[in-house]
């Protein structure tokens, strides 16, 4: 008899827990699906702030970068610096008629006593920027790679930038249009555009 009240005590034990299992998974279930749904509203809403008829101060963050493409000539050399399994790469030997644009953006750099070998490519991060007409636009250049630079902004600076320097600059976007950044030491490769977007008539 004892045994039977037990067990039918169990049941509405287990029954019981299952339900407020449910319950809470039903609330945070709710609770989840309230929070997506203000996150996407806030998104939504700064989209729309998106607006060629507003004029706001804008601040951009524009590193010097290269990128290098390292090889070897020797099939199955040791790479130190590879993330581990990564495979070795075949035989690779520098492009006996590769056309290097002159400007000093680019450089190549012989087979060293290892058979190792570098194409180097200069540029911006970012190089392609958008405001909007009015704006006052900030711009910091960051020198991280190369060891020096000298740039022009269209109309408004020429500065030179070595590494381990930020130099900022400022000024009204006052015409629709395209202001260009350039990096004389390393055409024509090392160049940006500000496209200023037209208020609407
Ligand atoms: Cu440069």
């Amino acid at each position: 008899m004892n045994n039977q009240k037990n067990k039918s005590e169990q049941k509405w034990l287990i029954a019981t827990t299952l339900m407020v299992v449910l319950s809470v998974t039903a609330v945070i279930s709710g609770i989840s699906g309230e929070s997506l749904q203000k996150t996407f509203a806030e998104n939504t809403t700064a989209l729309k702030m998106v607006n060629p008829n507003q004029s706001t101060s804008k601040e951009f963050w524009i590193n010097t970068v290269h990128l290098d493409g390292n090889t070897n000539l020797n099939p199955g050399v040791k790479c130190d610096t590879c993330p581990q399994n990564t495979p070795l790469h075949p035989a690779e030997h520098p492009p006996a008629n590769s056309t290097i644009p002159v400007g000093g953006g680019f450089r190549i750099t012989k087979p060293n006593k290892v058979g190792a070998w570098d194409f180097r490519s200069f540029t911006f991060s970012p190089d392609q920027i958008v405001v909007n007409q009015g704006d006052k636009v900030t711009l910091h250049f960051i020198g991280v790679q190369g060891a020096h630079h000298v740039v022009t902004v269209q109309g408004v600076d020429t500065f030179e930038l070595m590494r381990g320097q930020i130099h900022t600059i400022s000024f009204v976007a006052n015409n629709p249009g395209t202001i260009t950044y350039i990096c004389h030491v390393h055409l024509p490769n090392m160049v940006g555009q500000i496209l200023v977007l037209p208020k609407a008539a």
